[in-house]
């Protein structure tokens, strides 16, 4: 489609969803406060303006035209947008150097690049309310009423534990009757805070509890989920890299680790396990379909939507638990080390893992989780060059993982692996994976004794609920389901630095499919480590696994 902006003849993508989409992909970034490709379009902040046809348009909400005439920089827009920047700084808390969002804000970026240095209007703050109930804080003083959060919320991950409330100037962003989030539906998978602009909503930062366990003697040991090292890499613009991972070992060793294990390690665990649970629920017919559980958001989202599906959770321990447990009770034991004296923490790219970590039946394991964000900086403040750093090997035993447990960190690898497992334990002859919507992919599995097992690759809580309704409805027949409540999966977390938006989403996906791939060993089954944990732990199973109460 041809039209023309600022002078300018160029060729649009015809099916761009809306102008400001369209013109991006020809160069031109329109600033936006409260635009999100993934939900429905809000047309609030009004900082998208454009003249088209000589009429001021918001370019979110114009379809394009062909022929249509775009100005996108007249003196005329650029003052209107300065006028909406000053206006929502002078209700907005200009804090900035304490602010966690300090550096990567979209509000102070814009006020840098319009070069706001003088606000004409008057101050106006908004009341400052502080809800840290929760690994999902909430500073009602940095909010810019953008409803990014409330349409994530709503529209993505289905669960609509924040919305609007009041009106006019007491308008603010809350839980209903003034609630705090621990209070609410919320599964705390920070994909509110994955698009908050500002600095409103934020994960907990638990940074200054590794400084303590440092300096206090503890026996620190880490592990790394595994779409922690690609945003990692991507933060310090590490490119390529096949041994980012071991240069933070590396890193972590120099800070004062004792141990650095991979949780991809753990995935290999939990693989193997689902699998044989799989395999059991077909052969006696039971709590079937059967649910991945690894996502902590999805596990809370099926406890308190859908109850009487908490028996279909698988009860394998996700990664991060049963790696955690495993540390904790076998290998303090191995090295008569007190489990007390051990600070047990993981890095991952997930908000929610906090609050698994802090779940009744696994408290004592993880000591602390810390975020991909969180990590970031505490490398930052150590003024450490990564990619100067000579890479280590992760600690064996639990250091050592095949392509299969590197993939949990994008959707549809837990599912992949599971089945990989499958294969090395029943034969698969064919295994076809096709789309049924985005953020659903349906796998059918022949096995040589000639079934087929059927499984869905989901990610987006919103598409998990329409999924268990079809499930319940009978309208779908399937064996295992695989959730991961973040769009792409675990790469996608509400703890990855920012921007974490779908391309950047989609590029860690693709180097995380690098980093598998160069891997030696490719089933969970062949991870060596992990057999000899099984030959050494007779009662591993209990270890690994847990209930889920309706
Ligand atoms: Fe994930 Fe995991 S893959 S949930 O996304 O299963 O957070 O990376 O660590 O536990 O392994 C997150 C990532 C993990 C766990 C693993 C799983
Ligand atoms: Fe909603 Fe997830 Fe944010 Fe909770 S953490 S408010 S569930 S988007």
């Amino acid at each position: 489609m041809t039209v023309y902006v600022d002078g300018r003849q160029v060729q649009i993508d015809p099916n761009a969803s809306n102008l400001l989409e369209a013109l991006k992909e020809v160069g031109i970034e329109i600033p936006n406060l409260c635009y999100l490709s993934e939900t429905s379009v809000y047309g609030a902040c009004r900082m998208c303006l454009v003249e088209v046809d000589g009429q001021l348009v918001t370019s979110c909400t114009t379809k394009p035209r062909e022929g249509m005439h775009v100005k996108t920089n007249t003196p005329q827009i650029q003052q209107l947008r300065r006028g909406i920047l000053e206006l929502i700084l002078a209700s907005h808390n200009r804090d900035c150097t304490v602010c966690e969002r300090n550096g990567s804000c979209k509000l102070q970026k814009y006020a840098e690049e319009f070069g706001i240095r003088n606000v004409r209007f008057d101050e106006l703050p908004k009341p400052r309310f502080i809800d840290a109930s929760s690994p999902i804080v909430r500073d009602t003083s940095r909010c810019i009423l953008c409803g990014d959060c409330v349409r994530m919320c709503e529209e993505v991950q289905g669960v609509g534990a924040i919305d609007f409330a009041y009106r006019g100037i007491e308008s603010r962003v809350s839980p209903a009757f003034e609630a705090n989030l621990s209070e609410t539906e919320c599964v705390y998978c920070g994909q509110c805070v994955s698009v908050c602009p500002t600095g409103a909503l934020y994960a907990r930062n638990d940074l200054e509890k590794l400084y303590e366990a440092l300096s206090n003697g503890k026996v620190v040991i880490g592990m790394i989920a595994p779409a922690v090292r690609v945003a990692l890499a991507e933060e310090f613009g590490i490119e390529k890299d096949p041994f980012i991972a071991e240069r933070l070992v590396s890193f972590l060793k120099f800070s004062g680790f004792f141990k650095v294990f991979d949780v991809a390690f753990g995935a290999d665990l939990v693989a193997f396990e689902e699998a044989h649970e799989l395999l059991e629920r077909l052969s006696n017919d039971e709590r079937l379909p059967l649910f991945t559980s690894c996502c902590p958001a999805w596990v809370k989202y099926v406890e308190q939507f859908y109850p009487t599906l908490t028996n279909n959770l698988s009860s394998v321990k996700s990664p991060q638990q049963a790696l955690g447990s495993v540390v904790k009770r076998i290998y303090a034991r191995k090295l008569n080390l007190d489990p007390e004296r051990i600070c047990l923490v993981s890095f991952m790219p997930c908000t929610a893992k906090k609050f698994e970590a802090e779940r009744e039946e696994h408290v004592g394991i993880v000591d602390l989780v810390l975020t991909t964000k969180e990590l970031s900086q505490f490398i930052k403040a150590s003024r450490i060059d990564l990619r100067k750093l000579e890479p280590q090997p992760f600690d064996r035993p639990y250091g050592v993982s095949s392509q299969g447990g590197l993939d949990f960190g994008k959707s549809g690898g837990v599912l992949s692996s599971v089945i990989t497992v499958l294969n090395d334990e029943i034969g698969i002859e064919d295994e076809r994976i096709f789309e049924l919507e985005k953020g659903i992919r349906q796998i059918e599995a022949k096995t040589k004794d000639g079934r087929t097992i059927r499984g869905l690759m989901v990610f987006g809580l919103a598409n998990a609920r329409k999924v268990v309704n079809d499930i319940l409805e009978a309208k779908m027949n399937v064996d295992v389901v695989e959730v991961m409540a973040c769009n792409f999966g675990c790469v996608g977390g509400g703890g990855q630095p920012y921007p974490n938006d779908t391309q950047a989403r989609q590029s860690r996906s693709k180097q995380l499919k690098e980093l598998v791939a160069v891997k030696s060993l490719i089933s969970p089954t062949e991870n060596y480590h992990m057999r000899k944990l099984y030959e050494e732990v007779p009662n591993l199973h209990e270890l690994i696994h847990t209930t889920y109460r309706p």
